[in-house]
């Protein structure tokens, strides 16, 4: 028999603990080389108590000292790599008992960046899903939720600052230059919430008064040098603050809320009780340094993490099955902030189009690949592989679905009643549903289907208008393809808004709800054979199969009132052209014209009407991809566009200036996001004529958007400025890390020009750079990540090179962090879908990735599920 399978863990074999933590303390002495860890633990029977059941407590990567029970050493225990088993409890673990445990970690050789680790010579910890056990020996699961009271050491001299969750309880001078700080946090929690920071940090600090009068301190800690670029998380964490208070009655609940940022991080950030950990890149900005998408990315990741306070702190996941149940949430929460923050409707509608163009290019490709998993999945080797666009994004459709059914109100019903029932609980996504069907009296049985199985639907549009009856009849069929484990798929619950256009009176919008596989409506009274206009708002995440006419489409496209739809029937229009490999016709060309010069419309909604669709959108609506054919048929697109309305592009650069001090906000952003494309068309239509002004936005611009938008502009259209400006941005920037991210990720995903192919020497070139750090997350992925699953062109080469470049990569970086390692090697996910050569030499690589002895268990699930084992 095979020893080596890899373990897997599954939802129905879920058990409640056996015991659980009351009362935790914590007494860490920091030192980078060797941190002793002691904890005191209050033990407590556990719902599944079966008396005399041994506690089994995990721990990773830890050396033990020792163990006491009630003040006595322990001496029954056993001891495996990965868990500490107790025997012999005090009256076979029916009382109440006191656990006490030493054991010891080494933070500077910690390259995984999960549990305490090290970071510029200052202390971090990331315990999330499962880091904890890196610190202490622990029940490292969500529904074991204590209280906390952690004391932290350090020589005052190396970390003059200490922080943990909660509130500072006191300070105190240590002999031989040692010093120590004690927190509580008072709230219970799980472990994956701990966190401690401490180093040389400086913050910036105000002190606002939340909706029932208590006055709260908010920080922002960061390398004192960063002090400057902190404002905009800080104006971005009150204005989530308010934001939760009025949207939904949630008011901070601690006296202090922190924010570190740090810039070695698996991720984006860390929603730690009250200690929020960040990667720089998500709180660092200044107009000089920071893009208008790194700004509202900043505004929208501080507002994730802090409302993941009250959706996922205050009520938590009963287990990692459940993860959406805080992030689809959170998700969803945080959408909504950041659509609130654009100011105006139009301004909303382009947040949604954001969100929906995320989720198809991401999302739906998993969701049709080996990886695909429910929202809430039924099966995990590693939990660290379950952080996805499904589990996150479709998480968050789903969670929109309700506030689409339920209305505003109505969600907010469910919402009130699922904190009333759970505020301090472990609990499940069924919970959630259930709080919402009945605060709202409906039965959502249905709607389970969206937690229990993977895949996009598909829904099949067919319409008839009988004229003489003045009768419009709609017919829509769905189906789900089967996914891994899923062979069949019960019918969804889909809600669809509808609208049927015609040039009368009549106003036929509707909310549609499909729940059998086959269902019809019939429309009286309709005056003339109507455009339709269906799942606008993107109101389910579908796949709609509906051979619409071009007419009917640039109809749409033209007037739709709904803007989702309306760019949706551009989109599509183009996709249809370029997979038919065409050109964009006269009829298009002139509704871009008109689209461009409609002084009514959003200038940032005329950047993604004339942004077309991802290349591995397209591959999805292929039976067998040719990624260098789909590159060349949406170059050859986008540069006929950039052509035949030269003339308005030049005019737009013009008109979307934006003079006077930069200003972050929506508006003016989207004025610059529509001069920069104006820009990038008009070096897509002639390189050498257009060049100039990009250099000259390049050396005059006083904001990053702009300078990096023309250095960008110069080094995808090939300009033979480019490198000039790429060697003076190096030096520019050459001490601030997240620009010089940029500068590598711009090289490694610059798409082949004519003559100018991007070849693997270049990107080797890249890592060789004495700034290619491997060891930063940040670093690793503006290089390796940007070139493999960023710049498809490139790295898809029918001599395999790119797949060798992404073999040695992934290998070289698991024997680092295998969670980055991880993420890089679901590259290679969708290679069935490729055409030969590829698809022979992606599978290849797979195997070759495979046959490592030493692969994580992070690796091991990706590639296994790729080969299909
Ligand atoms: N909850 C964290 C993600 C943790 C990832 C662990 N591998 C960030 C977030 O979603 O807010
Ligand atoms: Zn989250």
């Amino acid at each position: 028999m095979k020893t080596d399978l890899p373990q897997s863990f599954r939802r129905l074999e879920y058990r409640p603990p056996v015991y659980t933590f009351d009362q935790v303390e914590l007494d860490i002495a920091l030192d980078p080389a060797r941190t002793i860890v002691k904890s005191r633990i209050d033990v407590l029977r556990g719902k599944g108590f079966v008396a005399g059941t041994p506690l089994v407590l995990v721990g990773q990567d830890l050396e033990f000292v020792s163990l006491r029970i009630n003040g006595d050493a322990h001496r029954h225990f056993e001891l495996t790599p990965e868990t500490l088993s107790i025997h012999s409890l005090p009256n076979e673990g029916k009382d109440p008992f006191v656990l006490e445990i030493i054991s010891i970690c080494v933070p500077e050789k910690n390259t995984t960046l999960m549990g305490l680790y090290v970071s510029n010579g200052n202390f971090f910890t990331q315990c999330e899903a499962e880091g904890f056990r890196k610190i202490t020996y622990f029940l490292d699961r969500p529904d074991v939720m204590a209280r906390y009271r952690v004391t932290l050491q350090a020589r005052e001299a190396q970390c003059p600052v200490l922080l943990s969750n909660g509130n500072l309880l006191k300070t105190e001078k240590l002999p031989n230059g040692w010093h120590s700080a004690t927190w509580e946090d008072p709230f219970p929690k799980p472990s994956y919430l701990f966190a401690l920071v401490a180093g040389k940090l400086e913050c910036i600090e105000e002190t606002i008064t939340t909706s029932s009068g208590a006055k709260k301190l908010l920080q922002i800690w960061v390398e004192p040098h960063d002090l400057k670029k902190t404002r905009h998380a800080m104006d971005s964490l009150i204005a989530s603050i308010h934001w939760d208070e009025k949207r939904f009655g949630l008011e901070l609940d601690l006296e202090r809320f922190m924010i570190v940022a740090v810039s070695d991080f698996n991720m984006g950030a860390m929603e730690n009780k009250g200690l929020n950990v960040f990667n720089t890149k998500f709180v660092l900005a200044q107009p000089e340094t920071a893009t208008d998408a790194d700004f509202a990315n900043i505004e929208s990741v501080v507002a994730h993490e802090y409302f993941h306070n009250w959706t996922g702190n205050r009520v938590t996941c009963q287990d990692w099955f459940q993860l959406s149940l805080k992030e689809g949430l959170t998700v969803f929460r945080d959408q909504e902030f950041s659509a609130d923050q654009m100011g105006s409707e139009s301004g909303r509608a382009v947040k949604r189009i954001e969100d929906v163009r995320l989720l198809r290019q991401m999302q739906f490709p998993e969701d049709a690949g080996p990886m695909a998993h429910p929202i809430r999945p039924d099966e995990y080797q590693e939990i660290n592989n379950f952080y996805t666009v499904t589990v996150y994004e479709k998480g968050s459709e789903v969670v929109r679905m309700y506030q689409t059914l339920l209305g505003r109100e109505g969600f907010r019903k469910g919402m009130d009643l699922y904190f009333k029932r759970h505020d301090g609980q472990a609990v499940t996504c069924d919970d959630f549903l259930a709080a919402m069907a009945d605060a709202n009296h409906r039965d959502l049985t249905q709607f389970k289907n969206w937690y229990s199985q993977a895949g996009t639907p598909r829904v099949k549009v067919q319409e008839h208008y009988d004229a003489t009856k003045k009768q419009y009849q709609l017919t829509l069929r769905q189906s789900c393809a089967p996914s891994p484990g899923q062979p069949d798929k019960k019918p969804f619950h889909i809600p669809l808004k509808i609208r049927l256009i015609t040039s009368g009176n009549e106003q036929v919008e509707k909310l549609l709800e499909l729940t059998e596989p086959e269902q019809s409506w019939t429309f009286d009274n309709i005056s003339e054979r109507p455009v339709l206009s269906i799942n606008r708002d993107f109101s389910a995440p579908i796949q709609l199969e509906f051979d619409q006419s071009e007419a009917d489409l640039l109809a749409l496209f033209s007037g739709d009132d709904d803007p989702f739809s309306r760019w949706e029937a551009g989109q599509k229009l183009a996709m249809q052209m370029i997979l038919g490999n065409r050109l964009p016709d006269a009829k298009l060309i002139e509704t871009y014209r008109n689209l461009l010069m409609d002084p009514q419309l959003d200038p940032a909604f005329k950047e993604l009407a004339l942004t077309l669709p991802a290349e591995t959108y397209l591959y999805e609506q292929c039976k067998s991809v040719d990624p260098q054919q789909i590159f060349t048929a949406r170059r050859a697109f986008r540069k006929e566009i950039a052509k035949q309305l030269q003339l308005e592009w030049a005019a737009l650069y013009q008109q979307n200036q934006t003079p006077g001090p930069f200003k972050p906000d929506a508006f003016s952003a989207g004025k610059r996001a529509l001069k920069n494309l104006a820009l990038s068309m008009l070096l897509e239509a002639d390189p050498k004529t257009w060049a100039p002004m990009a250099v000259n936005q390049y050396q005059t611009a006083d904001n990053m958007t702009d300078r990096y938008a023309a250095l960008s502009a110069l080094v995808i259209h090939g300009a033979k400025e480019a490198n000039e400006c790429l060697a003076d941005f190096f030096n520019r920037f050459a001490n601030d890390a997240l620009v010089i991210d940029k500068w590598f990720a711009l090289q490694s995903s610059r798409p082949p020009v004519e003559g100018l192919e991007l070849t693997l020497s270049d990107v080797k070139r890249l890592r060789e750079h004495p700034a290619f750090k491997l060891n930063n997350p940040n670093r690793a992925r503006s290089v390796i990540h940007a070139f493999c699953a960023n710049n498809p062109a490139s790295f898809h080469q029918p001599d395999g090179s790119g797949y060798a470049f992404w073999v040695e990569s992934v290998l070289a970086l698991d024997a680092i962090n295998p969670q980055v390692a991880a993420r890089l090697a679901r590259a290679l996910d969708r290679w069935r879908l490729f055409a030969e050569p590829y698809q022979s030499k992606m599978k290849a690589a797979l195997e070759q990735v495979a046959a490592c002895q030493t692969l994580s268990p992070d690796v091991r699930e990706v590639i296994g599920k790729a080969l299909g084992n």
